[in-house]
C-alpha cells in the first residue's frame, strides 16, 4: 500500500469521526484486500492526523479481549488503539458527539514506570502498577451498524470515541484483580454483569499483552497514561435520556446521564 492510499483511507475514517457520520467499511469497496499490518499503518496515520489537529494522546486501549468477542471475530489476538484526552467525558454525556455509541465496563491501569519489551509478564505489570481505576469505555464504530472486519476496526482506531473514569484510584495489591465483579444498569435495569476474569483471564494479562504488542512497534506503555484493558461486559447501546450506572465490587461505581 503506498503513502497516498494510506492517507486516503485514514482521511476516510477520520472524516467520519469528525462529521459523526457512519461510513461503509473499508473492505467492502474501497480496499477489500486490507491486511492487519496495513490496518495498523492506517491507524498510525489516523493518530498522526489527530495529533496534527492539536489533540493530545491520553493512553492506549485494548479491544477484543474477551473469549466471546474473539470468537465472534474469529481471531486469537486482541487489538489495540488509542484514546485521546478530548475523548474523556465529565458530567453528562452529550450523544450528539457520537454516531451510535455503546458502553463497555472496563478497568484502567496506570503504571508508575514505562513498561515494554517482548517478554513482559503479568508479574512485571503488577510490579509496575501504580493504581487501577474503574472506567466505562464509550465505543462508536464509524462503520454502518458496527459491521466490520478485524482489519477495518483496527484502521478505525478500535472504535475509540469516549471514556468515563471513576473518581477514585485503588492500589492493585488491595484486590484479586481477576474477581472484580461488575453490574451494568441502564435506567435501573440490569443489562449485564461479569467478572474481570473475562478480560484475558485477568486484566493484568491484557496490559502485559499490550506491552508485548507495542514492543513489536518499538513502543512502550508510558508511566502515568491510563490503559483501558478491555470490556468485562458486552457493549450496550445508549440513547438520549438514559442513566448509565456500573457497579464494580470493591472499587465503587461509575455513572452518568446521556443527554
Ligand atoms: O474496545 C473494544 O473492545 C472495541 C473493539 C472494537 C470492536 C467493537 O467496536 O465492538
Ligand atoms: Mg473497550
Amino acid at each position: 500500500m503506498d503513502n497516498q492510499k494510506i492517507k486516503e483511507l485514514a482521511d476516510y475514517v477520520h472524516h467520519a469521526y469528525k462529521d459523526k457520520k457512519e461510513i461503509k467499511k473499508i473492505t467492502s469497496d474501497l480496499y477489500p484486500e486490507l491486511t492487519i499490518e496495513e490496518a495498523y499503518i492506517i491507524q498510525q496515520e489516523l493518530i498522526r492526523q489527530h495529533l496534527e489537529e492539536g489533540h493530545e494522546l491520553l493512553g492506549p486501549k485494548m479491544g477484543l479481549t474477551s473469549e466471546a468477542k474473539m470468537k465472534q471475530m474469529n481471531v486469537d489476538d486482541p487489538i489495540y488503539g488509542y484514546v485521546f484526552r478530548h475523548m474523556v467525558e465529565e458530567g453528562d454525556v452529550d450523544i450528539s458527539g457520537y454516531i451510535h455509541p455503546k458502553i463497555e465496563a472496563e478497568i484502567a491501569f496506570v503504571l508508575s514506570e514505562d513498561l515494554g519489551g517482548p517478554d513482559v509478564t503479568a508479574f512485571d505489570v503488577l510490579k509496575a502498577t501504580k493504581f487501577i481505576i474503574p472506567a466505562i469505555e464509550i465505543i462508536d464504530s464509524r462503520y454502518e451498524n458496527f459491521n466490520f472486519t478485524l482489519a477495518d476496526v483496527i484502521a478505525d482506531n478500535t472504535s475509540a470515541a469516549g471514556v468515563v473514569f471513576g473518581e477514585k484510584h485503588f492500589g492493585p495489591a488491595e484486590f484479586d484483580l481477576d474477581v472484580i465483579g461488575v453490574n451494568l444498569k441502564i435506567n435501573g435495569e440490569l443489562k449485564d454483569s461479569g467478572t474481570s476474569a473475562a478480560v484475558l483471564g485477568n486484566p493484568v494479562n491484557s496490559v502485559a499483552r499490550l506491552a508485548r504488542m507495542l514492543s513489536e512497534e518499538g513502543k512502550v506503555i508510558k508511566a502515568g497514561e491510563p490503559v483501558l484493558t478491555g470490556g468485562i461486559t458486552a457493549a450496550h447501546l445508549i440513547e438520549k435520556g438514559d442513566h448509565v450506572a456500573v457497579k464494580y465490587s470493591g472499587i465503587g461505581e461509575v455513572s452518568f446521564f446521556v443527554k
